[in-house]
């Protein structure tokens, strides 16, 4: 059994310092050329790492091209986000091995996983074991993933997931509220899910201003995740001000 490779040891590195901003790119939403420049952008704004994945990728030669421009533009960690086995791209970094904790389908718990494993394989990319935990039934990701969405007003279901998670062995654990959700995961949730688990916490969906990141963080938050703001004019302003409001020891 593999132990954390090189970007995950900089990812527990840098947020034994606090916690740290990562900027999602759906290649589905970016031109290749567009992505490199966001992600140029958001590394100037204090973003530590830059995720690529959506929910509805198909077009893998997309996906291999937004990495590569990416790579050519940025030093630092491209990890994979996928949401399905058309995800995996040998020119990324490492790839966020998931499994989508609370689906109702166990095509999304294992299944996926199992047929996209020789590919990462192949590729020789880092693997970086992360549970994925959705809130709420209204987002493309609980309805691809056939999720039995978390209700946000039940903290204490988040945290018996976060320890069977951590009791699994996963190292990394992303709650979710959904790309574009009114409701971020709340403050009392990563709190309580923090109690039980000392893996690192990845927090996203909904994140959309500096408030929102400095509860967030001090709730015990390791990783932020910011994407659709990506996608609004003059997002690097609020994107600054969401990175200078994170935590630090
Ligand atoms: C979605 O958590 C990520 O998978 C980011 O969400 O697009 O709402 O920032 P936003």
């Amino acid at each position: 059994m593999n132990g954390p490779g090189p970007v995950e040891k900089k990812i527990l590195h840098e947020t034994r310092r606090g916690t740290i901003c990562a900027a999602l790119i759906d290649p589905e939403d970016f031109s290749p050329a567009r992505a490199a420049e966001t992600a140029g952008a958001a590394i100037k704004c204090g973003v530590s790492l830059i995720l690529v994945g959506g929910s509805t990728i198909s077009d893998q030669s997309r996906l291999d091209a937004v990495v590569r421009a990416i790579k050519k533009r940025v030093t630092s960690p491209v990890v994979l986000f996928p949401g399905n086995i058309t995800g995996v791209s040998r020119h990324a970094d490492a790839i966020l091995f998931s499994s989508l904790l609370n689906s109702t389908n166990p095509y999304f718990i294992i299944g996926a996983q199992a047929l996209g494993a020789t590919a990462v394989y192949r590729t020789r990319i880092e693997s970086i074991p992360m549970g994925y935990l959705v809130f709420g039934n209204s987002s493309a990701t609980s309805f691809i993933g056939q999720v039995n969405g978390i209700p946000q007003s039940k903290p204490n279901l988040a945290a018996i997931y976060a320890l069977a998670a951590k009791y699994l062995g996963m190292r990394n654990l992303y709650l979710e509220a959904g790309s574009g959700s009114g409701e971020p995961v709340s403050p009392e949730t990563i709190r309580q899910v923090r109690k039980v688990y000392d893996g690192i916490l990845i927090v996203g969906g909904g994140i959309t201003n500096a408030d929102q990141a400095r509860r967030a963080s001090h709730s015990g938050a390791n990783v932020l995740v910011v994407g659709n703001l990506l996608q609004t004019e003059g997002f690097d302003k609020t994107l600054r001000q969401i990175t200078k409001a994170l935590r630090h020891r």
